[in-house]
């Protein structure tokens, strides 16, 4: 009789293991954002206006055939030189805030992320 109850106490002990181990699994995979992709093309950021979780990478391609660049309004939280064609440029958000941005070769190419 004692062994029996044993057993299933340790059953329980392991299946409840299991179920915590696999529930942080799932909760690290919701906290973990996703990267965004935002493309510059015919003089304008697309999507213009984004709103993303803290901790998302923002990735632009410039996918116009005449360079552009990534720069913050205040100049300083993030700043791209030139990107030619198929050019790259990231950033990572860590702060909530609202970050518009703008090309500083075409200053009318605005837009704007939103971090939560
Ligand atoms: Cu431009």
């Amino acid at each position: 009789m004692k062994s029996r109850l044993h057993y299933l106490g340790i059953t329980a002990l392991i299946l409840s293991a299991i179920v915590i181990v696999s529930t942080q699994g799932l909760f690290a995979a919701d906290n973990a954002a996703a990267p965004v992709a935002i493309k510059i093309d015919n003089f304008s950021f697309t999507p213009q206006t984004i709103t993303v979780p803290a901790g998302t990478q923002v990735t632009w391609t410039n996918q116009d055939d005449i360079p552009h660049t990534v720069v913050s309004d205040d100049k300083t939280t993030f700043k791209s030189h030139a990107l030619d064609t198929d050019e790259k440029f990231s950033f990572t958000f860590t702060k909530p805030g609202t970050y518009e941005y703008f090309c500083s070769i075409h200053p009318k190419m605005t837009a704007k992320i939103v971090v939560q």
